[in-house]
C-alpha cells in the first residue's frame, strides 16, 4: 500500500491558474503597508488579525471574484493556483531558517498576503499542537528530519488531507512560495476525490464509504485524542464525496479495506497535478476534496533551501468554536 509515487513518473504541470496582474501586484504591495512595520508588531494578536480582516477586503476585485468563486465550487481539482503575488516589497527575504518548527511572528510583506488572502476564503485558524499555534507557519526542510512525513522533511511526502485525524481540521491550505527549490525536484502534488472517483467500481466506493478506516495523529498531539474511531473515506453525496484520507497516517481495518484505500492511491496518483511553485504563487488546497503531497528533494540548508510560508482557512468559526478556548483562532 505504501509504495511510493515514483520519481521517475512524469506529473502533469498545473494547466489552470489566476495570473495577478502588474497594477493588481502594485496595490496589493500597497495594502499591506498596512500590516507591515514597526506599529504592527506580531502577527498573533487580535488587533493584527483584525487589521488583517479588514485589509483583506481590499484586495483586486478580480482576486476577490476568483476566491468567491472558488470557495463556491471549489471546481474539478479542488485546488486554485495564484501566481505573481508579492512577497517582498524592497528589502531582500532573509536566509531560509532550517530549524524545527519555523515560524513568522513578525508581519511581512508575504505573511500579510498569505493571510489576507485566506481571510477572504474563511476564518485562519492554527492548532496549538503544531507550530506552537502560530498562524503563518514556514515549510522548510529541516537538518536531521530529511525522512519525516511532515513539512520539514525532503523524503516523497504521501498524499494526504491536512490533520485529517481532527474534527475541525481546516476546510482550506494555502501554501505561498517565497523562494523556489534551487533544485526545481520540489513539487507540490494535489490531486482531487472528483478527478479520482471516476477510476473507482462501484464495490471500491462502497468500501470507501463505510467506517473501516483509523487515523492516528501525529505524535506533536499527544496519545490523549490517539484513539479515534472507525471512519470512512468517502463522506457525503456517493456522487460527490468528500475525502478523509492520509496515506502516511490512515489505516484500514480489514482486506477489502486494504485493498479500496489501494486504489484509491492509484486513481489519485493517476489523476495527480505537480506545481513547481514559483516565487509568489500560492496554491489553495480545498482540503475536503483535495489531497496533496510532495516529491522527493535535496536540500542544502545554505539559506537558499525552498520555502513556502503556509496558513490554514476554516468556514465555519461557530462550529470550531468549542475547540477555540478564549474565541481566538487557535484550536486546543
Ligand atoms: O512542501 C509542500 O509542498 C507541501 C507540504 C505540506 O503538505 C504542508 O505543509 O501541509
Ligand atoms: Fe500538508
Amino acid at each position: 500500500m505504501h509504495q511510493m509515487i515514483q520519481q521517475h513518473q512524469t506529473i502533469p504541470q498545473t494547466a489552470s491558474a489566476h495570473e495577478i496582474s502588474e497594477a493588481e501586484r502594485s496595490e496589493i504591495v500597497a495594502l499591506t503597508e498596512r500590516l507591515t512595520g514597526p506599529e504592527n508588531e506580531l502577527i498573533d494578536t487580535p488587533q493584527w488579525l483584525a487589521a488583517a480582516l479588514d485589509t483583506s477586503s481590499s484586495l483586486p476585485r478580480t482576486l476577490l471574484r476568483t476566491l468567491r468563486a472558488f470557495r463556491h465550487d471549489p471546481g474539478p481539482d479542488g485546488t486554485l493556483l495564484l501566481r505573481n503575488l508579492p512577497v517582498v516589497a524592497d528589502a531582500p527575504l532573509p536566509a531560509t531558517p532550517a530549524v524545527p518548527n519555523s515560524v513568522e511572528r513578525v508581519p511581512t510583506v508575504a505573511a500579510s498576503v498569505v493571510s489576507s488572502v485566506m481571510l477572504q476564503l474563511g476564518e485562519v485558524i492554527a492548532f496549538r499542537n503544531e507550530k506552537s499555534g502560530h498562524l503563518v507557519q514556514n515549510v522548510v526542510p529541516v537538518p536531521g528530519r530529511e525522512e519525516s512525513q511532515s513539512n520539514a522533511g525532503s523524503v516523497l511526502l504521501e498524499l494526504h488531507i491536512e490533520n485529517a485525524f481532527h474534527d475541525n481540521r481546516p476546510d482550506y491550505v494555502g501554501l505561498l512560495c517565497i523562494r523556489e527549490d534551487p533544485t526545481g525536484d520540489a513539487k507540490l502534488c494535489t490531486s482531487s476525490i472528483r478527478r479520482a472517483l471516476p477510476l473507482l467500481d462501484a464495490d471500491t466506493r462502497q468500501v470507501l464509504a463505510e467506517p473501516r478506516f483509523l487515523t492516528e495523529p501525529p505524535p506533536s498531539f499527544g496519545t490523549l485524542d490517539s484513539v479515534r474511531s472507525a471512519h470512512p473515506i468517502l463522506v457525503g453525496d456517493p456522487e460527490d464525496p468528500n475525502v478523509l484520507v492520509d496515506f502516511a497516517a490512515t489505516h484500514p481495518l480489514d482486506d477489502p479495506a486494504k485493498v479500496a484505500m489501494a486504489a484509491l492511491r492509484e486513481a489519485f496518483v493517476e489523476t495527480m497535478v505537480g506545481h513547481r511553485l514559483r516565487v509568489g504563487d500560492l496554491a489553495v488546497v480545498d482540503n475536503r476534496v483535495a489531497v496533496h503531497g510532495r516529491t522527493s528533494f535535496t536540500p542544502r540548508y545554505d539559506g537558499a533551501d525552498r520555502w513556502l510560508e503556509r496558513v490554514y482557512a476554516h468556514l465555519d468559526n461557530r462550529r470550531s468554536r468549542v475547540d477555540r478556548k478564549g474565541g481566538g483562532p487557535v484550536l486546543g
